[in-house]
């Protein structure tokens, strides 16, 4: 099931600085009928390392055009391109990218991540996106319980979007706010529960205790709950992000990622590095501030865009 928007434009601005690291002169580096030489592998290989793509992935992609160029296969800026677009693409099976729903009672999805990561952000995305994409009835769970103002931040979305929310006062037990939102969920009838967590670091071993905690609690009170656990990622940290992540898996069992804050970075080809290092895929790709502003992820969109193609 994927939801984007209509047109591949909003992608493709959103990807805009990652495609203009990637191109910088379209017209200089993949210009139809440029020939492939030395300087043009050079060339690639800078920019592609540049946009964070993984030294290992880029030297893959410029070992297959080396080759093929060698053996005659291919000559040109344009074939070459195609062999970048067909080595992206490979093992992202999409199945993987699947929400999973609970067939049986709500869906309960949790969300983690280190501090400013984007993650109450993709809450009212991931809320938006089910609730008018998906037609599910949503609830938000304010299980960031530390600051005053992330309860306040949760509210307004679930009134702009109009989820329903339940909250503690500031301070409280995180658990036992997400306690309350699954029974809540299970007497209403909500579809889909996304709970909330304060950002923590996993050297902070008290709070991933904490995230373990909320994590026991939910599994009690609905079955095969969490069905997901979301680990929001910001875009704009590249590698840093991915050894987060795995900093992260150490202590919570993740099932999928959100790459947020794809819009404001060059570093967007860190996608590929999580691919290579992680083995959890990427479900959601965050492309601004506001809830619309989320696509599951599609690795041909994704790829497309970059070049500033269009998707077939
Ligand atoms: N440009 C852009 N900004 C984003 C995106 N996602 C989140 N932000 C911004 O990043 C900042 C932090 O977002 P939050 O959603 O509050 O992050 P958080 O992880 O909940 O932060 P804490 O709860 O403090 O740990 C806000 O200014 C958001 O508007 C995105 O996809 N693109
Ligand atoms: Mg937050």
């Amino acid at each position: 099931m994927g939801f984007f928007s209509k047109s591949i434009d909003r992608l493709k601005t959103a990807l805009k600085k990652t495609a203009e690291v990637l191109n910088t002169d379209v017209r200089t580096l993949f210009v139809p009928g440029r020939q492939i030489d030395d300087a043009f592998l050079d060339e690639i290989e800078e920019k592609f390392i540049r946009a964070d793509m993984g030294v290992k992935n880029v030297q893959i992609i410029i070992g297959a055009i080396r080759d093929r160029w060698r053996l005659g296969k291919i000559r040109n800026a344009d074939e070459a391109k195609d062999v970048v677009k067909e080595i992206m693409l490979r093992d992202w099976p999409a199945e993987e990218r699947e929400i999973r729903f609970n067939p049986n009672g709500p869906t309960v999805i949790m969300v983690a991540g280190v501090n400013g990561a984007g993650k109450t952000t993709s809450i009212a995305k991931l809320a938006n996106l089910l609730k008018n994409r998906a037609g599910k009835s949503v609830m938000v769970a304010a299980g960031d319980t530390f600051r005053a103002a992330a309860v306040e931040q949760l509210t307004i979305w679930s009134e702009r979007l109009g989820v329903e929310i339940v909250k503690h006062k500031q301070g409280g037990d995180p658990a036992a706010v997400a306690y309350d939102a699954c029974e809540a969920a299970k007497a209403r009838g909500i579809d889909v529960v996304i709970v909330d967590t304060a950002g923590r670091l996993h050297t902070q071993q008290h709070l991933m205790r904490e995230l373990q905690k909320i994590r026991e609690v939910i599994s009690k009170r609905i079955d095969g709950a969490p069905h997901e656990v979301i680990l929001v990622l910001d875009a704009t940290t590249g590698q840093n992000a991915v050894n987060q992540a795995k900093n992260f898996m150490q202590c919570v069992q993740v099932t999928g990622l959100m790459l947020a804050k794809l819009d404001g970075t060059a570093k967007g080809g860190v996608i590929l590095s999580i691919k290579d290092e992680l083995n959890i895929p990427v479900k959601f790709i965050g492309l601004g501030e506001t809830p619309e502003d989320i696509e599951t992820f599609d690795p041909q969109r994704f790829v497309d865009a970059l070049f500033g193609d269009e998707t077939a």
